[in-house]
């Protein structure tokens, strides 16, 4: 299948700027060269939209940015859910966040049921009666599982057909208190640093496929840049300490590829501002060749 790309320079879901530079800072790092390197055949898009103003009125400080919100993560729903329905495997390059809206709720039209697999240092449960900042970042999730703003949970045009059950964070070491109470309640599987630590990120992962991949047409990969440690990728808004070490961002990577359970993928939050160089951006072009195939030996 071919790989097709959309990039989506969009930073209003979070309060950090600098996103919206990071489809170009992971492209200037060699994702092209990867791509020919593995004879991957890809094509190349950006997701347009109008240059906004940040002092706009549509901020609620429960919903902030909502308007500019809607209209990316809209467009990108019907180009996503045009991509999959052609077979291509769509690879997105945030932008903050917020755009696994746009993403998901793309592939919900395709897919009758889909499984997601959630990378991240945070769980991205919030709602507007839950959220600490008003960031619409930090409730992706919970928009793609049918809970939140109906302005968001109704972008494209079908009520979420995800079932928690098939839902699985992978990394997370900063979840607030209205989303554990969401994670209870759903039956969402969590894996924290703390069941990495002890299980081993092998048989995390192993998990992690079953879960989503049982009952399901289609498998997502939602990668955040924060899900692994700071030091190793400093180019984030959010550094949570004690995150994925290199080889265990690899050994996932890998682990989807020899699975061959996923049908779309994206990696979000990199924000080149606070990358040292391009090291965290070089990290994330390695990381998507392991996820499309290349092997040590
Ligand atoms: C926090 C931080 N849970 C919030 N969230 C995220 O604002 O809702 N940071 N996603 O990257
Ligand atoms: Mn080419
Ligand atoms: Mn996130
Ligand atoms: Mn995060």
């Amino acid at each position: 299948t071919p790989v097709s790309i959309l990039t989506v320079p969009f930073d209003l879901g979070a309060s950090q700027r600098g996103t919206r530079q990071g489809p170009e800072a992971i492209l200037k790092a060699g994702l092209v060269n990867k791509l020919h390197a593995l004879q991957m055949k890809h094509t190349l898009q950006e997701i347009h939209f109008p240059p906004f103003i940040e002092e706009s009125n549509s901020s609620s400080p429960l919903l902030k940015h909502l308007n500019e919100n809607i209209m990316v993560h809209s467009k990108l729903a019907d180009e996503v859910y045009r991509l999959s329905k052609h077979g291509a495997f769509p690879l997105i390059l945030g932008g903050d966040h917020s755009i696994a809206i746009g993403t998901i709720s793309g592939l919900r039209k395709h897919h009758q049921s889909l499984g997601i697999i959630w990378m991240d240092a945070h769980s991205d449960l919030n709602t507007p009666l839950t959220t600490p900042s008003g960031n619409i970042h930090g409730m992706s999730l919970a928009v793609n599982l049918g809970m939140g703003d109906p302005k968001l949970t109704s972008i494209g045009g079908m009520k979420s057909s995800i079932n928690p059950k098939n839902v699985v964070i992978v990394g997370a070491r900063s979840i607030d208190y209205g989303e554990r109470e969401f994670i209870r309640r759903e039956g969402i599987t969590c894996y924290t640093m703390h069941d990495i630590d002890k299980l081993g990120m092998a048989y995390v992962m192993q998990e992690a496929i079953r879960i989503s991949s049982s009952g399901t047409d289609g498998v997502h990969l939602s990668f955040d840049i924060d899900s692994m440690d700071p030091q190793i990728a400093p180019a984030t808004g959010t550094p949570v300490p004690g995150g994925l070490s290199y080889r265990e961002a690899h050994l996932a990577m890998e682990m989807l590829y020899e699975s061959s359970i996923l049908t779309s993928a994206e990696i979000v939050e990199n924000n080149p501002m606070f990358d040292d160089g391009e090291r965290s951006s070089e990290l994330l072009v390695g990381l998507i060749g392991s996820l499309l195939g290349e092997r040590i030996l």
